[in-house]
């Protein structure tokens, strides 16, 4: 099970709303296949295993990550494959929270005779599969918060510098984060302020993730790099229905995406989660700036967060920006707290995950 964890791992980034999954087919003690779920539509990984296995799958013990399937999707249900390849013994991790599976692929191979136990390293199962977990079930993109602060939580100076505040360990960190979620999520303020590519940059060459700008009454320069190099990699635009409309036919004209999330000053954000789920988007790396991120919190729309702090103390009162920028609460016991709290060094910076508790 622990290779097909490392297997599964592998492939994370790659699948899109799809779970990453392992197989290992193992009989008389000795590996006869072995598979990962690549991509979308494409093989699921008890498939690839088998065909590996060939006649050999007949009497083996297949050892999944996830469930097998048992419905019709892009592919053919894993369980009958199982069945029919002579497997005898599956040993699963999580089960599957697909409302279409969700229990019902277990008790197909049971059905068939065929010796089920779940459970084993279920949880490094799930939580590799944490956005899809959440998606299949709500529909909702998983959203993780990344902030890069000095250790006061600034974003930049009182000046407005801010390259660089985190070392290169963290910033090589982001583009692993990038390439795990499909889409990065900035507001309009941070296109006009750094232009950047929000991009996935990292060793691996990567599935780019869509780029997503909450720009209410788009101010998004015509000529900002999220609009011009958008050959790999679309751009959509997060509006108001008040938004200039001679702004958004220009924007449109360029073959823009424009999706229009409520009519008041601001982006409704959670209509906003909620049509992006729609298109398909189950996880999201919201990269700030520190207005948009304390809006997301407030909101309660945050699953996820991974703050990077510096090991600098740089000021500025209400000149410099900091991470998180939200109304706020009056009494400490009304706090977002965070759970299953996880801190790592990266070179000189601290990195500190959690998963917010929303009162
Ligand atoms: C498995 N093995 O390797 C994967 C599974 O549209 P499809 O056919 O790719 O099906 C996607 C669903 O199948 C997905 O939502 C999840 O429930 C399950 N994924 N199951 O047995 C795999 N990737
Ligand atoms: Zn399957």
């Amino acid at each position: 099970m622990k290779l097909a964890l490392q297997m599964a791992a592998g492939a994370l980034g790659q699948t899109g709303i799809n779970p990453v999954v392992g197989c290992v087919l193992v009989k008389d003690g000795r590996i006869v296949g072995m598979g990962a779920h690549l991509k979308r539509g494409h093989g699921h990984a008890e498939v690839l295993a088998l065909q590996m296995a060939g006649e050999e799958a007949r009497g083996s013990t297949a050892y999944v990550t996830l469930e097998p399937c048992s419905h019709f999707g892009k592919t053919p249900p894993c369980s009958d494959r199982l069945i029919e390849a002579g497997v005898t013994r599956v040993v699963v991790a999580a089960t599957d929270p697909n409302p279409l599976v969700a229990g019902t692929g277990i008790a197909k191979l049971q059905a068939q005779g065929i010796e089920v136990s779940a459970g084993l390293l279920a949880d490094e199962s799930s939580a590799m599969n944490e956005a899809f977990n959440k998606y299949i079930v709500t529909r909702m993109p998983f959203v993780t918060m990344k902030t890069a602060s000095t250790l006061d939580g600034r974003i930049a100076s009182k000046t407005g510098d801010s390259k660089w505040i985190t070392s290169p360990a963290s910033r090589a960190y982001v583009h692993t984060l990038r390439h795990r979620h499909q889409g990065i999520m900035v507001g309009v303020d941070t296109v006009i302020a750094d232009d950047p590519m929000l991009s996935a940059r990292g060793d691996v060459p990567a599935v780019q993730p869509v780029r997503i700008i909450a720009d209410s009454q788009l101010r998004v320069p015509l000529g900002a790099r999220v609009l011009t190099e958008q050959d790999r990699q679309p751009t959509i635009l997060l509006a108001s229905a008040q938004a200039p409309a001679e702004r958004r036919a220009a924007l449109e004209a360029r073959g823009i995406t424009i999706l229009t999330c409520g009519d008041g000053p601001q982006v409704d954000l959670t209509l906003a989660m909620r049509q992006l789920g729609e298109r398909e988007i189950g996880s999201i790396l919201l990269e700030g700036g520190g207005k948009l991120n304390g809006a997301m919190l407030e909101q309660c729309l945050l699953d996820k967060l991974v703050l990077m702090f510096a090991p600098k103390l740089i000021g500025g009162g209400h000149a410099a920006p900091v991470n998180i920028n939200f109304e706020g609460f009056a009494k400490m016991d009304e706090a977002i707290t965070l759970d299953r709290v996880k801190v790592e060094q990266l070179g000189p910076d601290i990195c500190l995950t959690g998963y917010p508790i929303y009162p």
